[in-house]
């Protein structure tokens, strides 16, 4: 086999008809996919996806947090494989491109070398990480997070979800069986192809985000606890209802974010009344926040902020609550020198394009903590995401997917010593 070229390009009629089949696992009658970390749609996907990289010539392997890694050998094989990858987990109103474009975009780029009889001075490593999403199980980019040390296997397979369904239960139950320990998979780079979702590139007319890094995050569990009693005989002065001292709580969550804007986001995503009954005040509230921005200083400002804001409503109202935070991701740099490789590739294939800092969590962003790591993002039609409208287009798809290719082909056959872009 010879060694890559640059000049290679993907073949995006066959990367788009694998987006699209693949999105029949979990497929909605919206047009979206629901389709959550270790469902049986998860399982369909995962083994969709173990037998096409085998019948690309790779080798899978399964860590005990079943992420799967798919390595096609290099010419040399003492050297730690670059990397790329992303999810194939899914959001309740998921789309066809969150996490899904990124995996599939490394079978593409493998597929596309095998066309060309081309290898790489050092192996490619295809990755699916489990739950991404955070959605059936906190935190999100779990598996990642465990890869790099964050947390310990033994602590991610307990965590449950909301029916008390361990990690642990749901691999056993999808036949999921590891064959290498989480984190013995050496990574010597990781590169990241992934829609936006959010609305700059599109508004600036952009093919590619060439990502600097990622926004920290915090992720609060709440309850409010007021006093269950009978809607029809209990006057309004003498009410402790808890679910309408989440209704203040959530303006001001919106409040704090606006007043720390334009960079700081927050959402209240989840809100669970206890026992609801529509003739009973309702007395115990489960919620859960969301906070970001590319501050450090500016997570902690918020942190107290949600707290004093909590103490007040609560004490007003007679109501008691807790806010516990149960995730917090520092603002993560990716490699600048990466960073720079996928710049000059986006100019070298002439597609426009620009900086930024992504919105959204990605697995690259704990993967930044460990090895040489950097983002390609895409548009998505409108910046939606986290919604089954989620659309992007064919074009951009291939654009993304040339460009990893060129990527992870100068890392891989990159003089050991400068293989970080
Ligand atoms: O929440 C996130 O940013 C990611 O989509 N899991
Ligand atoms: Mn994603
Ligand atoms: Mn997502």
């Amino acid at each position: 086999m010879g060694t890559a070229r640059h000049n290679l390009r993907v073949d995006g009629a066959r990367l788009w008809s694998t987006l699209m089949e693949t999105a029949a696992f979990g497929a909605t009658p919206a047009g979206g996919i629901n389709r959550l970390t270790l469902s049986p749609a998860d399982g369909q996907v995962r083994n969709w996806f173990r037998d096409a990289c085998e019948a690309a010539g790779l080798t899978v392997g399964t860590d005990e947090l079943g992420t799967q890694f798919a390595l096609r050998p290099g010419r040399d094989s003492t050297r730690p494989p670059v990397a790329t990858g992303s999810h194939l987990d899914t959001q309740p109103t998921g789309g066809r491109f969150d996490g899904i474009l990124g995996t599939l975009a490394g079978l593409e780029v493998v597929r596309t070398l095998n066309d060309a009889g081309l290898e790489t001075e050092a192996p490619i490593l295809i990755v699916n990480w489990t739950n991404e999403e955070g959605s059936r199980y906190a935190p999100a980019t779990m598996a990642s997070a465990a890869h790099v040390g964050t947390f310990t296997t033994a602590d991610i397979l307990a965590r449950t979800d909301a029916e008390g369904v361990s990690v642990a239960d749901a691999l056993r139950t999808l036949d999921i069986v590891a064959t290498e320990p989480t984190g013995s998979r050496a990574i010597g780079a990781f590169v990241e192809l992934h829609i936006e979702q959010g609305p700059i590139l599109e508004a600036e007319d952009k093919t590619i985000g060439v990502v600097e890094g990622g926004q920290g995050i915090l992720w609060f569990d709440g309850t409010i606890t007021g006093f269950e009693s009978h809607a029809g005989t209990t006057p309004m002065p003498r009410r402790r209802d808890a679910l309408l001292g989440l209704a203040e709580i959530a303006l001001a969550v919106e409040r704090i974010a606006h007043a720390h804007g334009p960079s700081a986001v927050g959402t209240l995503g989840e809100a669970v009344i206890g026992a609801p009954s529509r003739n009973v005040i309702p007395g115990r509230v489960r919620f859960t926040l969301d906070i970001r921005d590319p501050r450090a200083a500016t997570l902690d400002a918020i942190d107290a902020e949600l707290r004093t804001a909590l103490a007040e409503i609560a004490g007003r109202r007679n109501l008691g609550f807790t806010l516990d935070l149960v995730w917090r991701q520092e603002p993560v740099p990716f490699d600048p020198g990466i960073v720079a490789l996928i710049e000059r590739g986006a100019e070298s294939l002439g597609l426009p394009h620009r900086r930024m800092v992504s919105g959204a969590s990605h697995d690259a962003c704990n993967l930044a903590l460990k090895v040489p790591t950097a983002m390609i993002f895409v548009p998505c039609k409108d910046g939606i995401s986290h919604n089954e409208a989620e659309s992007a287009t064919q074009s951009d798809c291939t654009a993304g997917a040339d460009l990893l290719l060129q990527t992870l082909v100068t890392l891989a056959n990159a003089p050991v010593a400068a293989a970080r872009g």
